[in-house]
């Protein structure tokens, strides 16, 4: 494209969406961060649309041109899906944030792509429900950003991941018409399942503007215990008691290690041991009702009883009040927080069948050791739902630049051990450009073809985030 034709289309961009919905060069930095400064973005021109029509405007100019467009949300995605480039539009959402409708009675609510994800925890909680996606960057993800990437977060266990949740979708499709499938139905079986499309898609078949979700019970009986164990097996035997003992009310089943404590007590604000010895490992388990009288706290008590008699948890605490709660999920967000400060981090969000977690874990930390001997293993997170943040520090006093030179080496160690145990190797950050090429190497030829031919089909000319995922 010439930069003649590029200004004009440039300008009549602008003139849809008006000033306020036009960010100049200068305020445009944080829209082309990327989390962990491995990529920097780019664009031909912001944009942040009001209402769903100027997005649809803005996609027509774009398809007309083939221009491409890169839909961003709060920008907080681990996998590079939001990075834009120079030869195309980006359009963040933020503006269009309204809560559209609440109805208590259906348990559902209705809201715009741009959503803070604490927003809509709120506005939830101001009517008696809970909306139950919950993860670290809630204070800035939007639920467009979150439906795009299918988030995961610390609640899947009990409530699924974002793609369990959404009832209805609205999106601009590629060509700039708007699919209204905003349905607060839990049944309709009338043909293919369209929102399913969307939801993972990262972008790239079309703009999520609006989304039916669904509402649960409050909780009011919750229950949470910071456990010390030996080994790693011992964390997934606990976990199967868990959800038995506590009638299948488990929410949250997080895995902490060793290292993460003593870096979260180095290099984070006010922490204390939290238990009275050192343990090699953790475990953060919540348990909760919306029922009062649900005798959690008891069926709790008498869970770690068990567990201590059959020397599979060596020690732990319960929370005592809910800022003694915060304070236990703080260590958790810490560590995923102040992991970089040990040094370059080689990440991977996999997931493995639950009852392989452990060994998962073992012969993993056992392979990466054997390749760079000092290498220090920050497995963590969500193994209730067989997701491991399986991340890699270097050794002390490596070179950090020269580490993390070998990115695709250790992907390629950790992500054949978790193909050979029936995993995952993205298990709630997506693909985007991080695991691009990983996708094309593990995905099976006939799954990549079928994934080709839906985008061919819904956007023929490609120009929806291209270059991420395939
Ligand atoms: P962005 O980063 O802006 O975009 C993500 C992708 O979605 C991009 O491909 C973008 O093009 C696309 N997109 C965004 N909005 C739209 C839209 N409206 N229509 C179409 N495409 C769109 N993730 C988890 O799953 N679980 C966690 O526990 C978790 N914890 C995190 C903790 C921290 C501290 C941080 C920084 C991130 C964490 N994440 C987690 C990752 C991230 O927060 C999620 O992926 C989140 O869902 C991204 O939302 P966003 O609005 O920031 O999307
Ligand atoms: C979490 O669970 C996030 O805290 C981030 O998904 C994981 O940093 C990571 O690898
Ligand atoms: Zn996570």
């Amino acid at each position: 494209m010439d930069t003649v034709a590029a200004a004009d289309i440039v300008a009549r961009l602008k003139s849809v969406v008006g000033p306020k919905g036009v960010v100049e060069t200068a305020d445009a930095e944080p829209y082309f961060e990327e989390r962990r400064g491995r990529y920097r973005g780019a664009a031909m021109v912001v944009l942040r649309p009001a209402s769903t029509d100027e997005v649809a405007k803005l996609v027509a100019i774009c398809a007309e041109a083939r221009l491409p467009i890169y839909p961003q949300g709060g920008n907080t995605g681990l996998s590079g899906g939001a990075v834009a480039a120079k030869n195309g539009a980006l359009i963040n959402l933020g503006r269009m944030n309204r809560i559209r409708a609440l109805d208590a009675l259906n348990f559902t609510i209705t809201a715009e792509a741009g959503c803070i994800l604490a927003e809509l925890q709120r506005a939830a909680e101001a009517a008696d429900r809970l909306f139950p996606l919950s993860l670290g960057a809630e204070g800035s993800c939007q639920i467009g950003g979150n439906l795009s990437t299918n988030a995961g977060g610390i609640n899947v266990l009990r409530y699924g991941n974002t793609r369990e949740l959404a009832l209805g979708l609205e999106v601009v499709l590629p060509d700039g018409r708007v699919w209204n499938g905003l349905r607060g139905l839990r049944k309709s079986n009338t043909g293919y399942d369209l929102k399913q499309l969307f939801i993972g898609a990262e972008g790239t078949l079309g703009i999520i503007t609006a989304a039916t979700l669904k509402l649960f019970p409050r909780p009011r009986e919750i229950e949470t215990a910071l456990l010390g164990l030996k080994r790693v097996e011992d964390v997934m035997e606990l976990f199967a008691r868990a959800r038995t003992a506590s009638g299948d009310q488990l929410t949250g089943f997080e895995l902490i290690p060793r290292i993460g404590i003593d870096n979260v007590l180095e290099h984070g604000e006010g922490f204390r041991e939290p238990l009275a010895a050192k343990h090699p490992w953790y475990a953060l388990l919540e348990i909760s009702s919306s029922r009062t009288g649900a005798q959690l706290r008891q069926a709790l008590e008498e869970l770690l009883e068990a567990a201590m008699a059959a020397d599979l948890v060596q020690d732990g605490i319960i929370a005592e009040s809910e800022a003694q709660r915060r304070e236990l999920w703080r260590i958790r967000a810490a560590l995923a927080e102040q992991q970089d400060k040990l040094g370059g981090s080689i990440k991977h969000d996999v997931s493995v069948p639950i009852s392989r977690v452990a060994e998962f874990i073992v012969k993993a930390c056992k392979a990466v050791s054997e390749r760079l001997p000092g290498i220090r293993p920050y497995p963590f997170g969500h193994v209730g739902d067989g997701n491991i943040h399986f991340n890699l520090t270097q050794p002390p006093g490596a070179d950090k630049a020269v580490y993390l030179k070998r990115w695709a080496e250790f992907n390629r160690i950790v992500h054949d051990i978790v193909v050979s145990l029936g995993g995952s190797i993205s298990a709630e950050h997506g693909i985007g450009l991080v695991r691009r090429d990983e996708l094309a190497h593990y995905a099976q030829p006939l799954e990549l073809e079928t994934m080709r031919r839906v985008k061919a089909a819904l956007d023929p000319g490609g120009i929806m985030n291209p270059g991420k995922v395939l």
